[in-house]
């Protein structure tokens, strides 16, 4: 999947602002026609989550309607037309004027629709319906009778009912973009890189969207190289393997891109053109090993969310920025986009700045029950599919994650990652794919996975208060799995909650000493074992949450950064262990 491109082929046009909007609690929208267009919206900004934008809808989970109006910019004719949604939670279901585009279920993965035949020059009318209701058969699930997750101890519960501990935003959180492209376009790029004697080995696959006579022309450069290459379209696609003597690997530290401008030329004319950015690495497992570029690399950084005040889960390119550097003064290199794929200008700015990335999908709070399981497998695995291929492309991305903390309990769990893992490694055998789980050693899935992530919380959920045995069960635990499963394990989650500015001497449980303890205590564990390739701490930030006991505030509070991006104690110790010369 191609993110849309302007230049001298292919236009783009963003068209989020302020968009009208309404609530409709007693689902009155379809039959009142709102579709075709509805009056006494309010106004709310696009993109952003809406809970936080009002008073009155805070939990209010959809549906929700939303519409905006606009003229075309460009001159379209013989072009193709698009509209396209970067994400939209949870179930969207889209009108161009009144038409039905269609839907689409899942909150964190773009989707777009061919708009050519219904497009005007001026005045259109783009309605959204949003749906963001918790359900059982939904991924991530809520309102789950039985099953309920319970960060609190058995003391009741959450609100909304989330199986996850994340507070679920909905509404159109990233960009909206109305793009054209010429009817012979590249509809796909997969580009993999490979190293032979310190030559990068660049494989491209170009597919247009539909077939066409025509030829491929591919020139890389940057980093002192210029290759170029030229292949005849074999029905949509064609190929080509360039070699660029003596690359410039990418790697944390030394980001190197290079630029890929790839040209559809039809008749002796240049049709289409996309410019790529190109990172040459390798990643690979290798006995107890994680390989970058034939190197082991170890891991440090976090489990994140995207989160902040008033926007919810909206896209915030200061928020990009300032997280990223904030990643660097504490030394982290790497993050795992927990739970749910975060923004594709999250993931380009960590091929730009050289940061690596644990892709994850949606697939949080997984239960097992068998009411619903085959939905939720399908979902689950379109999910797979949906991320690999928007992220493939991605020199940052060198791992995924195909859930996180399922309740998996048997016969059904099993069969069920085995899917999922085989998925991804068939749609893309060049990365390792994990699974983070909370169980340990009696995770079925793990067997499947290239590298096993643990999530682990003793000295804090179990043995609270008590870092000495907590991180002597840590230490056994780690050796149990790894005798059972012989892979690299990352420790994906560990952390504690910190209130910021509440402090104990010695170091109690919700002051900022005790977290700093926890995580040095941790990381001296992790460090003794040759077989753990990484710490992600949870979490980078404090975050929103739905409402419970064990959440003062609504906040979960094991950010070691608030939730505003101040570090408490446990970043300057964290910094002192990752960044030990500065
Ligand atoms: C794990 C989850 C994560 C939670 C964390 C916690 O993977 O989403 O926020 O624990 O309880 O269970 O803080």
């Amino acid at each position: 999947m191609l993110y849309p491109q302007f230049n001298r082929f292919r236009q783009s046009h963003d068209v989020s602002g302020f968009w009208d909007f309404r609530f409709d609690p007693e689902a009155a929208g379809e039959v009142e026609g709102w579709a075709r267009g509805f009056d006494r919206g309010r106004p709310i900004a696009v993109p952003a989550s809406w809970n936080d934008q009002f008073e009155d809808g805070r939990d209010y989970l959809g549906p929700a309607w939303y519409q905006t109006r606009f003229d075309l910019p460009w001159n379209w004719d013989g072009k193709r037309l698009f509209v396209r949604f970067g994400s939209v939670n949870y179930l969207a279901s889209v009108w161009l004027n009144g038409a039905h585009l269609g839907g689409h279920e899942g909150g964190h993965l773009p989707f777009e629709f061919d708009i050519t035949a219904l497009a005007k020059d001026a005045g259109n009318c783009l309605v959204v319906r949003v749906d963001g209701e918790l359900a059982g058969d939904r991924v991530p699930p809520g309102n789950v009778t039985g099953e309920a997750i319970d960060f609190f101890g058995g003391h009741g519960g959450n609100f909304p009912q989330a199986q996850f501990d994340f507070f679920p935003f909905c509404g159109i959180q990233r960009p909206v973009l109305i793009y054209a492209v010429p009817r012979s376009a590249l509809a796909d790029l997969e580009v993999v890189t490979d190293i032979a004697a310190g030559d990068g080995l660049v494989r491209i696959r170009a597919r247009l969207g539909e077939a066409a006579p025509a030829v491929a022309r591919f020139h890389l450069h940057g980093n002192g190289a210029d290759v170029t290459a030229q292949s005849t379209f074999e029905g949509p696609t064609a190929e080509a393997n360039l070699r660029v003597p003596n690359a410039s690997l990418w790697a944390p530290g030394a980001p190197n891109l290079y630029e890929l401008e790839v040209e559809v030329v039809q008749g002796g004319a240049v049709v289409d053109g996309y410019t790529l950015p190109v990172g040459i690495r390798t990643v690979a497992v290798d006995g107890d090993k994680l390989l970058l570029n034939g190197r082991p690399i170890y891991l440090t950084g976090f489990g994140r969310h995207e989160d902040f005040p008033v926007v919810g889960r909206g896209l915030l390119p200061p928020v990009i920025v300032k997280d990223y550097a904030l990643m660097d003064w504490i030394g982290a290199n790497s993050f795992r986009t927990s739970h749910y794929p975060y923004s594709e200008q999250m993931l380009d700015m960590a091929d730009r700045l050289g940061f690596l990335v644990i892709a994850e999908t949606p697939a949080v709070g997984l239960f097992f029950r068998e009411d619903g399981l085959d939905r939720r497998s399908e979902l689950c695995l379109r999910y797979v599919q949906e991320l690999v291929a928007r992220d493939r492309n991605h020199p940052s991305v060198i791992m995924w994650s195909v859930a996180n903390e399922p309740h998996s309990k048997p016969p059904h769990a099993k069969p069920f990652f085995h899917r999922l893992v085989d998925e991804a490694r068939a749609l893309d055998p060049t990365r390792p794919v994990t699974l983070a789980s909370f169980i340990g050693e009696a995770e079925e899935g793990f067997e499947f996975c290239d590298v096993v992530s643990l999530n682990r919380y003793s000295g804090w959920y179990t043995q609270p208060g008590d870092l000495t045995e907590g991180t002597r069960l840590l230490a056994d635990e780690l050796d149990a799995i790894h005798r059972r499963f012989a892979k690299p394990l990352i420790l994906t989650e560990f952390g504690a909650d910190a209130i910021s500015g509440m402090h104990a001497q010695p170091p109690e449980m919700f002051s900022e000493e005790y977290q700093a303890e926890l995580i040095g205590r941790y990381i001296d564990v992790l460090r003794a074992k040759p077989y753990v390739v990484g710490e992600h701490v949870w979490n980078m930030c404090d975050f929103k949450t739905s409402q419970g006991v064990g959440r003062p505030g609504a906040l979960n509070h094991k950010g070691v950064f608030t939730r505003d991006r101040r570090p408490k104690l446990a970043a300057h110790r964290l910094r002192e262990i990752w960044r030990p010369r500065d």
